[in-house]
């Protein structure tokens, strides 16, 4: 019977997995559709083939109708398209349409947006991880009601051979007589043996089902670290999922192969972001400079050449004080020559709703700052982290998606820079950029955060720290 119930919830595994955004699936993203400005929600699924949700808020009016279509980012599925789906337009919030999306295979896809109204047509392309992250368990009640049936069922075909074979060709009214008795004892026997052995067959076919799909549930790669004197060395390590042989598959994300945010624990004061080079297959090197001694969470965050972004987690344990030249991004909330970076938006926010975080660099009189420069070629960069380490993201202001899938989403004929997602154009660059930067977020969970900021100004990077509680 114990086998017939695993035969009934074998589907109840899961897996523990860890996603580029450690514990935030979901893509929220800033862009432009030709002319309009939309804010993009995307709920990732759970279980691949599955569904996409898809939330788009257009700030202007002016928005007449939107589509949507999911292909697969890059290779041949990109090229042909299926047919679009109509956006639908919420009653209650005349600017926001919604539609939900099949995504049928495991890896990056892309949700093209197309817009048509008042200001002509346009398009945005925003890159999406699909990937299966748990296997769907069945329900208690549907597992009960169907291991009934199959006893019902099993025992029925049981009895129907017996009583054919007992009493098939007896005329009626007759008693069958010991032989014909025996005959169908004989026959049950056969019978229930064939259908536990039919059951069993089942069972195999669907263990064996369920072990496939289990082995395309995404499963992060491993990192191991090591110090070497003020050297860290970060091992990259398969674990197996749709993993190549080699590690050559890495693409620069705004001109790195690695981003590594290094964060004192457990208190979470400091912050390091970091661009360890790559040393041989799979091995990067980091020169810490100095460091106290202590623990740390390590963030690694890489793009593969599909376009899928993951981040790679592991603890390093510092024993000594590591001494030296001070490299890297320290920060701590104190910024130079009195300068102060400000929050202008809610320090308290619901969970799994889109945001507006808003950020300010002020000079010492409070006046917005001047010299703004692009950091790594983006106005700003943050990192969300969870108080208990359980999410992390590595944020832009134009959401949560790599600057790098971001420009393979681009067609092949257009010369869209990588960065035309951001809410300023790329003139900004070399004209004076504002001090003042938002990043589209939604908190995947209750409980405390911290937010980093970092901006550069007249060549140095500023950091401010920011604690934001989430609430249900
Ligand atoms: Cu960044």
């Amino acid at each position: 019977m114990g086998r017939l119930l695993t035969l009934a919830s074998m589907l109840g595994l899961s897996a523990a997995s860890a996603l580029a955004h450690v514990g935030s699936p979901d893509v929220f993203f800033e862009g432009k559709a030709g002319e309009y400005r939309v804010f993009v929600t995307i709920r990732t699924p759970q279980v691949i083939p599955g569904v996409a949700e898809v939330e788009m808020r257009f700030p202007e009016p002016g928005v007449e109708q939107v589509k949507i279509t999911p292909t697969p980012l890059t290779g041949l599925g990109a090229k042909f398209a299926p047919t679009a789906d109509t956006a639908v337009q919420s009653r209650q919030d005349t600017q926001m349409y919604t539609g939900a999306l099949w995504m049928m295979s495991s890896g990056e896809w892309q949700v093209r947006i197309n817009v048509t109204g008042q200001k002509g047509a346009g398009e945005l392309r925003v890159p999406v991880p699909a990937l299966a992250q748990k296997t769907m368990g069945m329900d208690r009640t549907m597992a009960g009601i169907l291991l009934a049936l199959m006893v019902f069922l099993a025992a029925g075909i049981v009895s129907i051979f017996g009583a054919a074979s007992r009493e098939g060709k007896l005329p009626p009214g007759e008693q069958p007589s010991p032989s014909n008795i025996r005959r169908a004892r004989i026959v049950m026997a056969v019978t229930a043996v064939a259908v536990v052995g039919i059951i069993f067959l089942g069972n195999q076919w669907w263990g064996a089902e369920a072990a496939d799909y289990s082995k395309k549930i995404f499963k992060p790669l491993g990192v191991k670290p090591t110090l070497n004197g003020r050297f860290l060395n970060l091992q990259l390590e398969h674990t197996g999922w749709m993993q190549p042989a080699a590690f050559d598959d890495l693409v620069p994300d705004h001109g790195y192969l690695m981003h590594l945010f290094l964060v004192a624990k457990p208190d979470q004061s400091r912050i390091w972001h970091l661009h360890p080079a790559l040393a041989s297959n799979g091995v990067f090197t980091q020169d810490l400079g100095s460091l106290p001694a202590g623990k740390y969470q390590l963030f690694g965050d890489i793009v593969h050449r599909t376009g899928l972004p993951e981040t790679v987690v592991t603890e390093l344990d510092v024993p000594a004080a590591i001494d030296g030249d001070l490299q890297g991004d320290d920060s701590t909330n104190t910024l130079s020559d009195g300068f102060k970076m400000v929050m202008e938006s809610p320090a308290t926010v619901k969970a799994k709703t889109l945001q507006v975080m808003k950020f300010k660099l002020q000079d010492a009189s409070g006046q917005p700052a001047t010299g703004m420069e692009l950091y790594l070629g983006m106005p700003a960069h943050a990192a969300v982290l969870k108080n208990d380490f359980a999410v992390f993201s590595h944020l832009h202001p134009s959401g949560t998606v790599p600057a790098a899938s971001l420009a393979m989403a681009q067609p092949a004929d257009s010369k869209a820079d990588p960065h035309a997602g951001h809410n300023m154009t790329m003139t900004m660059s070399t004209a004076e950029l504002p001090a003042e930067v938002t990043f589209p977020y939604g908190f995947p969970e209750p409980g405390s955060y911290r937010m980093f900021v970092q901006m550069k100004r007249a060549g140095k990077v500023e950091t401010g720290v920011f604690p934001i509680t989430v609430t249900q």
